[in-house]
């Protein structure tokens, strides 16, 4: 049987460890790249020689060229900036969509049917930005942002709550970052919703610590996390690869849904071997609609920004 070819664009923190999690699940085998030499052979190296000791058969090579990833069946895109202290993640797009559209325009070269995963911040912006230069359908670009927001405010519930993660679902809808849009009314503890397991207050914390979820990393490390984002693409490329049909938040192009036309937004969407496979339009009371009203004006005007700096 023929593996899935897994291409990781970034073999920085977050790529490095997507290919690790990849090749431990068996997901395919593993291209990084980068264009730092060494680092991309390096790293692909090291998760070469762990596949012995914990038991994984996968291929993993690093290149500083895109002749390696050629016909690779699924691209991440964790090239580019992470943040510092004291930075958004609006300030990176600036350097970052520079990064994308090169990025992007040596995948399609490649791999032109491949399935692209965005990664890189501001990540709404960034997913666009891909979309335009590839001209690939919207089936085919994904951006990651919602499971790895979701995760966090699942961890958050089950710490306070003394249950298992497992027990603990969530979702959040939007872009990523202040704007997003936790829904809460949604969120279940083994099955009970869990507003008649906490009180607004505690629902209130955890959602404002899940908005700084990414920033509560930069004064502790000085650049953001990457075990739990690297997790959360695997999410997303597991249930591709397995054609699982998962349904998770990730920043879909929408097409009416949400009454929004275009625009890259994190909503719940099927995972399958197409890709992006449907968008699951959920009803938003009064709250959720202005914040998430709220969260399309922000995505639209990082938008523009690209389309001033690149279009
Ligand atoms: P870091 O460890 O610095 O890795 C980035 C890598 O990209 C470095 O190895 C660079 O050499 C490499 N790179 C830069 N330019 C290019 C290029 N043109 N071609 C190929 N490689 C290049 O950062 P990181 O891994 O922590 O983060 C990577 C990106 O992901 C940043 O933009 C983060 O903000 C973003 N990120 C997003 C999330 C989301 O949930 C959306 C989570 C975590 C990180």
């Amino acid at each position: 049987m023929k593996r899935n070819k897994i291409t990781v664009v970034g073999s920085g923190n977050v790529g490095a460890t997507t290919g690790l999690f990849a090749a431990l699940k068996e997901l395919g085998d593993v291209v990084l790249v980068d264009i730092v030499q060494g680092v991309p052979q390096g790293k692909a190296l090291d998760i070469a020689e762990t596949g012995p000791v914990a038991g994984f058969d996968a291929h993993v090579v690093g290149s500083n060229s895109y002749e390696a990833t050629e016909e690779s069946d699924i691209v991440i895109i964790t090239a580019g900036l992470p943040r510092k202290p004291g930075m958004s993640r609006d300030d990176l797009v600036k350097i970052n969509a520079g990064i994308v559209k090169s990025v992007t325009e040596q995948i399609i070269k490649y791999s032109p049917d491949c399935i692209i995963i965005v990664v890189s911040n501001p990540l709404d912006a960034m997913v666009y930005t891909c979309q335009k230069v590839s001209g690939f359908p919207k089936e085919r670009i994904i951006g990651m942002a919602g499971v790895l927001d979701s995760t966090r405010f699942r961890a958050f519930v089950a710490e306070a709550l003394e249950v298992s993660v497992e027990s603990v679902q969530g979702f959040v809808l939007g872009g990523h970052g202040d704007t997003m849009v936790p829904m809460t009314r949604y969120a279940t503890v083994g099955g009970v919703p869990l507003p008649e397991l906490m009180d607004a207050k505690t629902i209130n914390a955890i959602v404002e610590r899940t908005k700084n979820g990414g920033g509560e990393f930069l004064p502790l490390l000085n650049t953001s996390a990457w075990v739990a984002p690297a997790a959360s693409i695997i999410d997303m490329v597991e249930s591709i690869v397995k054609d699982k049909k998962k349904v998770l938040p990730c920043a879909a192009q929408l097409d009416g849904e949400y009454g929004v036309s275009g625009l890259f937004i994190g909503v719940l969407a099927k995972l399958g071997k197409r890709g992006m496979e449907g968008v699951i339009e959920v009803k938003l009371d009064p709250a959720e609609k202005a914040l998430f009203e709220k969260t399309v004006a922000h995505v639209e005007e990082l938008k523009g920004k690209v389309d001033e700096i690149l279009f």
